[in-house]
Order: structure tokens, then C-alpha cells, then sequence
């Protein structure tokens, strides 16, 4: 990396270049959103050349091809090595016309030529059915965000930025942007960014001063308000100002020099031993107007510079001659002629700015993060195993074992500085301590005697948002590193929709041949609805795995480990897999130890299977009933029920199944892991009834299996939204999923037993009341269940 002192000002020479590169982007973005033939103007302009709908966003897209342009300059003028992330992705135009004029376009689709053949191309496929969309999308080369849903830029521009110490992250930030909540904490990101083995984001506001139809509260402030609030987040602002007449070229070459100087120095004094206190990373705030150099009025109205430049400034470009000679008067405004040979390929002058190879932002091989993606060192999860010598013997704290695996995942991967772990101040709480007997939590603020396990090169982050810890797992993943979130159940909810967007990111990046596949986005949620002792009902909620489930099947997977060997193995499983979004739920608190780590391979590989031990129907003959259960709590109450019915009705045949991959519910049609209606059959039989305990709200299980021919006779308890601060066996009683109740449903679903099994169907409501009774006298739960164990072994 050079450190060379930041150039000087730039030439008029240089102005005028970087102005010719503006004018040129604007023009392809102009043209993309209109037209559909006639690319250069070398005709006038007909109705004929629009496209008949015009979807776009012009409004942001000058401001961005303005940023571009100067960041091509700042990479070479400091031999840089960059990357941008668009929070107003919906400027997708300018990302597209800014990667064709450097040819990133055209190396990573050669169709798409640097011709006006290509430029036609370009501009017809923009927005167009079978084309691409308008927001800077996977598709888009360079991007690592997809640009719909805003808020999500500054934390993935961090999680890029993480143990990449040569880059340089430059992140636009909307002004309206900036008014969501996961931007809003995002301002901390810098805090635990480490100068010594981090890189850098620059973070650049855009106050263009609007929103789709209103100002943008940042651009409203005084301007010593809006100082001191950038102040107070830690970063040193500058300042770039344009017009509608003025375009500050030297300024932003100026700012932009004077920025990366000063990350630079940043760095260095970190980097030779000198760590700084109190960092203050530069930023910039470009303040200019909304739809720049577009039409200033349209119909009488002003719309450069106001939220009426949003989207299209002019709407009927085919119906209104008006309009028409407005857009051809707005594209020969750039003068076309100067930037354009009569090929259509941009005149070389123009491109005297522009970094080559790798260094161009859309040939980042950061923001195609599988080519740089390089496997973990991974240690054997069968060293780490629980010793089972019995099921049920002995119990263990699932996610605590499970936190000596990821100690020596980050361990073996210290060096390669390719895995973190994220959490929202959960780590220690959701029992993973161990993975801190090896490194630290990132803090790069002050710390008192009193603190525990920080570290300025921690890799463990903690920041109470799981928006920004969701952002940058997402960022460093899909910049080619690998990662583990663990969160409480209930509140991985916050981040349902930014899971929806990588979702629908990996879905179409696996279907762009030069995207490289990424590593899984691994997602741990324990402290789970059914062990809430102390939060109670607002901390109640599985509903995560039904938000997930409806996403595409090939980049989903559900995991629901019974215990802590079948959690090791089906943790090894996805820290190795790749373009998925793994959702594991395990619980933290003691468990019963059910399978030994060989049972436990074989059970993760079948991912649903019958566990002989636990089951009566061993003669060959059809069981007279199905307990399947999925997820830790549900198998302990099917197990308990189980013994119980071993015990009372020893004729009656039971078998047991567990579902660890809730996928293979599905058919196998639906989803890659689905079982064939044989299997299924196999398993759950068609014809008797099943009564299914699962981890959360009952109604998926319905919705996995509903084509299943044994459908009709599947019971499912699960989580009915009842909950409070109780016992733990309260609570599986509030929702009917309790040991007793199973019992109860299976006497009321086996066809002739229910008068041998008046007394002990009885016997259960007496049990629940009793169970009910003695929490409510004594606080905690009845010692036959506190301290039942697994008898039938
Ligand atoms: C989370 C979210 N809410 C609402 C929208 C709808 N939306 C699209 S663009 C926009 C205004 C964006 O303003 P700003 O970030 O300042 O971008 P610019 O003005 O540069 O277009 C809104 C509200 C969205 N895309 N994402």
C-alpha cells in the first residue's frame, strides 16, 4: 500500500476530463431509463425510440455518477484499492453505465459490447422484461448490496471492510436512506473498526435533499447541527457543495485526496505500533441537487433539485411532443458527440481517469466474494463430542459445547482472519464463552478496569443491533469470508427483512454463472420460546423458521438438534456449505444427551429418522401410533410421553421419530431435501395417527406435510402463542405440548384403546393439575418431571 502524500489540485485538464466522464454517465443513465433505439441521437428523436414504460430512478443517479467518476480518479491518483456500496441502489443506472464506460461491464457480459451495438444493449435491457433491473442488483458487477430495501449500506460496506486492510470501502449513504433505523445505529460501525488489521469505509452522505416525495430530515438541518451531529458520531465531516451552475469537481477531487490521506494516516501510526484514542474517520457530505443537469422545469413545474426528480422527470415522453423535445434537448445537453465515437465506444480521453483490471469498482473480486472465498480450517466436531453412554444418562448445555468447536474454528482461522462471529451482546448469554478464551470482543473505545475480554483486534462483535450484526456478517460473507450470528429466537425477527433480501440475493446470484458461490449465512437462535424462565412472554416467539420457509427452497435450510452431538455435527455441516441461509435452533440450558456422536452423524445425515431405542413397535408389525417430534424441548416431552406409554399401555405399539432437518418434511419436490411420499410413508406410516410435538408455532408442520397421504391423521403440538415468566414444564403445558397432553392425544387418536385407557387418560388430567398446582405453590416444577430421566434404556 503507498503512502504517498496526497497530489495536489487538480488541472484543468483534469477537470474537464472528469466532467466529460460525468456527462457521459449521465448520458447512458438517461438513455437507459428512455430509450429503446437510437442510442447516439444520430437521428431526431421519434416517439418511436422510447420505451413504452418508463421505469427508473433519475433523481439519484447524477449524484452517484459524480462520486464514481471522482473515486476512478482518487484509485489511481493514490494507487487505491476500492470498492463502493450504493445505499440509494435504485440509482441502478449510474452503477450500469458507470461499469460499461470502464469495461467491467463488458468483461463480465461480452454481449453487452462497448459499442453502440452494446449501448443499445444497454439501454434497452434496463428495466425491460427479461432485462435487468432497476436497482443495482446482483447482476450489477462490483455490488456487493442490493439496492431496493435502504438501510442496509454503511453496516455491509463494514462487514466488507473487516480484515481487508488494503481496501478502502466508499459507501453512499441516502439522505432518506439515513433516516432508517439500521443506518441510524450504523453511524457506530467505525467503532469497532480496527486500523491496524481492518480497512477503511468512507462513508459519503448524499444530501440531495429529497425522498420520493419529501425533504430528507439531514439536508434540513442547520448546517452546525448537522456538523456537530456527524461530530458526535465520531467522524470528521467535509464538505462538497454543487449546483445547478456549479459543479465542484476540484472540490471533491480536493476532499476525496484529503480523505484517504487521512486514512491513511490513520492506519499507519496503528499499523507501526501507535494506536490512537478518540479516531476520527473522515466522511463526506455532498450536498447536490436532486435529478442534477436534468430538466429544470417540466409543465411549468420545477423538478431539478426537488422530489419531483425522483423517478422519471418526464413522463410522457411518447405521447407529448412537449416531453419529447424536453428529453432530446436533456440528452444533447451532454453533448454526446464529445463523448462518444461514432462506434458508440467511450473516446479514450475520457477514460484517462479510470483505473484498469481489478482496480475498477466493477471488477472488484471483493464484491464477487467467492473467488476470494477460501475454505476454513475446520477442526473434527467428533472431538468435541459429549460422551453418550446411554441415551439420556447424562445432559449437557447444547450451544456451550458447541461454543468449544467455534473456539477452535476461530483458532485454526486466526491466521487466514477469514471467521467472526456476530451477536447482538448475546455471546456470553447464549453460553458460546468459550470462543473468548480465544480472542476478544472488538472494542475500540475506552475501556475500564471492570470490562471483560475486550480487544481492539477481537474477533467477536458485539453491538446491540442485530440490524448492523446481520449487516455485517452479510457484508464480510459476501465479500468471501465466513461467519456464525447467534440470537435470541425471538428477536432474530428485527431482521427479517434484511434475511429476505440476502435470501433473494444468493437465489439470484446462484443463477449468474460469474458469481462465485459465498459462505452460508449461518444463523444460531437459542434462548428460545420454550426456555425463557426469567424474560417471559415478550421474549416468546419461533416464528422465524416460518418466515424463512417461504423463501426459495434451494437457498433455505432449518435445523432443529435435539442435542449437543447432533448440534456439533449439524453446525460442522454448515460452516462447509455454501450459498445458504442455515437456521439452527438449539437450546442453551441443560438437555439430556440422547445420541451418542456416531448415532448423532447418522441421524444429521438421514435428518429424520425413527430412534429405535425410544420405540415399541420393534416386531416388525405397524406401530398403532407416531410420535415424531422436531426440536429439543418437543423430543423431551415426546421421549417422557413415550416412557409413559411404555410403562402404562405396554401393548401398545410406539414409535419415535426425530426430524432434525425440517426440510425433509417436504416432498421432495418441493425442496432438495424432501423426502418421496415412500420414505415419508416409511416413516410416519400412512395411516396412523402422528402426533408431531415441534419447536414452534404448529400450523408449518401442517403446511410442510399437507400432500402427504397420512396428512389427515397428523396431530401437531407446538408453540400457540401462551406464554409468561414460568416454569419450563409450565410452559409446555400452557401450549398442550406437554408430556401428559401427549399422552391424551394419543389415547383419544388410537382407534380401540381408549376405554383400556379411561384411568390413565385421567390420570394425566390429574397430572397437568397437579404439575399446574405445584408451580404455582412452590415456583418451580413437580420433581416427577424436574428430575425424570429416560427410563427404558
Ligand atoms: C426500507 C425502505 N423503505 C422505503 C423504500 C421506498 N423508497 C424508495 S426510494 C425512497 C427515497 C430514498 O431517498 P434517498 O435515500 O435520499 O435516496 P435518493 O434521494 O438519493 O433517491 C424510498 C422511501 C425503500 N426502498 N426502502
Amino acid at each position: 500500500m503507498s503512502t504517498a502524500t496526497a497530489p495536489g489540485p487538480i488541472s484543468e485538464a483534469d477537470t474537464q476530463t472528469l466532467d466529460g466522464y460525468w456527462r457521459a454517465a449521465n448520458y447512458l443513465a438517461a438513455g437507459q431509463i428512455y430509450l429503446s433505439a437510437n442510442p447516439l441521437l444520430a437521428e431526431p428523436l421519434q416517439p418511436e425510440h422510447i420505451k413504452p414504460r418508463l421505469l427508473g430512478h433519475w433523481g439519484t443517479t447524477p449524484g452517484l455518477n459524480f462520486i464514481w467518476a471522482h473515486l476512478n480518479r482518487a484509485i489511481m491518483a493514490h494507487d487505491a484499492e476500492m470498492m463502493i456500496v450504493i445505499g440509494p441502489g435504485h440509482g441502478g443506472p449510474a452503477a450500469l453505465a458507470n461499469t460499461w464506460l470502464e469495461g467491467s461491464y463488458t468483461d463480465t457480459y461480452p454481449s453487452v459490447r462497448r459499442d453502440v451495438a452494446g449501448m443499445h444493449q444497454l439501454f434497452r435491457q434496463f428495466s425491460f422484461p427479461g432485462g435487468v433491473p432497476s436497482h443495482v442488483a446482483p447482476q450489477v458487477p462490483g455490488s456487493i448490496h442490493e439496492g431496493g430495501e435502504l438501510g442496509y449500506s454503511l453496516s455491509h460496506a463494514h462487514g466488507a471492510a473487516f480484515d481487508n486492510p488494503d481496501l478502502i470501502v466508499a459507501c453512499v449513504v441516502g439522505d432518506g436512506e439515513a433516516e432508517t433505523g439500521p443506518l441510524a445505529t450504523s453511524w457506530h460501525c467505525h467503532r469497532f473498526l480496527n486500523p491496524a488489521g481492518d480497512g477503511a469505509v468512507l462513508p459519503i452522505l448524499h444530501l440531495n435533499g429529497w425522498k420520493i416525495a419529501n425533504p430528507a430530515v439531514l439536508a434540513r438541518l442547520p448546517e452546525d447541527e448537522l456538523d456537530a451531529l456527524l461530530r458526535g458520531f465520531g467522524y470528521e465531516p467535509a464538505y462538497v457543495t454543487g449546483s445547478h451552475s456549479y459543479v465542484p469537481h476540484p472540490e471533491m477531487a480536493a476532499t476525496l485526496d484529503t480523505a484517504i490521506g487521512r486514512i491513511r494516516a490513520i492506519q499507519g501510526e496503528a499499523r507501526a505500533g501507535r494506536p490512537q484514542t478518540g479516531v476520527r474517520w473522515p466522511m463526506i457530505v455532498m450536498r447536490t441537487p436532486k435529478g442534477w443537469t436534468g430538466p429544470a422545469e417540466v409543465d411549468g413545474l420545477p423538478v431539478e433539485g426537488t422530489w419531483r426528480a425522483h423517478q422519471v422527470p418526464l413522463a410522457e415522453v411518447r405521447t407529448n411532443p412537449q416531453h419529447l423535445q424536453q428529453l432530446a434537448e436533456w440528452m444533447t445537453s451532454y453533448r454526446p458527440e464529445e463523448l462518444f465515437a461514432s462506434d458508440g465506444s467511450p473516446r479514450p480521453e475520457l477514460l484517462r481517469h479510470v483505473p484498469a483490471g481489478a482496480r475498477r469498482l466493477g471488477s472488484s473480486p471483493h464484491a464477487n466474494g467467492g473467488v476470494l472465498l477460501r475454505d476454513l480450517d475446520l477442526p473434527d466436531f467428533r472431538d468435541y463430542a459429549v460422551l453418550v453412554q446411554a441415551p439420556g444418562a447424562r445432559e449437557s448445555e447444547p450451544t456451550k459445547v458447541l461454543g468449544t468447536m467455534l473456539r477452535d474454528v476461530l483458532r485454526r482461522n486466526g491466521e487466514q482472519r477469514n471467521f467472526r462471529v456476530v451477536g447482538p451482546d448475546e455471546t456470553e448469554s447464549n453460553r458460546l464463552n468459550a470462543v473468548l478464551e480465544v480472542t476478544g470482543k472488538t472494542w475500540e473505545e475506552q475501556t475500564l478496569p471492570v470490562d471483560r475480554n475486550l480487544a481492539p483486534d477481537g474477533r467477536v462483535m458485539e453491538i446491540l443491533s442485530e440490524h448492523t450484526c446481520q449487516g455485517w456478517l452479510e457484508g464480510y460473507l459476501l465479500t468471501g469470508r465466513h461467519g456464525w450470528f447467534s440470537c435470541y429466537e425471538a428477536f432474530i425477527h428485527i431482521v427479517d427483512s434484511m434475511f429476505n433480501q440476502h435470501a433473494k440475493w444468493l437465489k439470484v446470484a446462484r443463477q449468474l454463472p460469474w458469481r462465485q458461490p459465498v459462505a452460508s449465512l449461518n444463523i444460531l437462535l437459542t434462548s428460545h420460546v420454550w426456555r425463557q424462565d426469567h424474560n417471559g412472554f415478550s421474549h416468546q416467539d419461533p416464528g422465524f423458521i416460518d418466515h424463512v420457509m417461504n423463501k426459495k427452497a434451494e437457498v433455505i435450510r432449518v435445523y432443529l438438534p435435539p442435542d449437543a452431538n447432533t448440534l456439533l455435527s449439524v453446525a460442522d455441516h454448515c460452516l462447509r456449505s455454501r450459498d445458504y441461509v442455515n437456521v439452527i435452533v438449539a437450546g442453551k440450558q441443560p438437555n439430556p444427551d440422547w445420541l451418542d456422536m456416531d448415532s448423532a452423524i447418522l441421524h444429521c445425515a438421514r435428518g429424520a429418522g425413527i430412534w429405535e431405542w425410544a420405540s415399541s413397535d420393534g416386531d416388525g408389525a405397524e406401530p398403532d401410533v407416531v410420535l415424531g417430534c422436531a426440536g429439543d424441548v418437543p423430543t423431551l416431552e415426546v421421549l417422557a410421553a413415550a416412557d409413559i406409554l411404555r410403562r402404562e399401555l405396554p401393548e401398545l405399539r410406539v414409535r419415535v421419530v426425530n426430524v432434525v432437518d425440517l426440510m425433509r418434511l417436504q416432498p421432495d419436490t418441493e425442496h432438495p431435501h424432501g423426502m418421496s411420499d415412500a420414505e415419508f410413508n416409511a416413516l410416519f406410516t400412512p395411516d396412523r395417527p402422528v402426533i408431531f410435538a415441534y419447536h414452534g408455532y404448529p400450523w408449518l408442520v401442517h403446511r410442510l406435510t399437507y400432500r402427504r397421504d397420512g396428512h389427515n391423521n397428523f396431530h401437531v403440538r407446538g408453540y400457540k402463542e401462551e406464554g409468561t415468566t414460568t416454569t419450563p414444564f409450565d410452559m409446555v403445558m400452557m401450549n398442550d405440548m406437554d408430556r401428559f397432553h401427549l399422552v391424551m392425544d394419543v389415547i383419544d387418536r388410537v382407534a380401540g384403546i381408549g376405554p383400556r385407557a379411561a384411568r390413565l387418560r385421567q390420570q394425566m388430567t390429574d397430572s397437568r393439575a397437579r404439575a399446574r398446582y405445584w408451580t404455582r405453590e412452590y415456583g418451580e416444577d413437580v420433581p416427577e418431571v424436574r428430575n425424570w430421566t429416560w427410563s427404558a434404556r
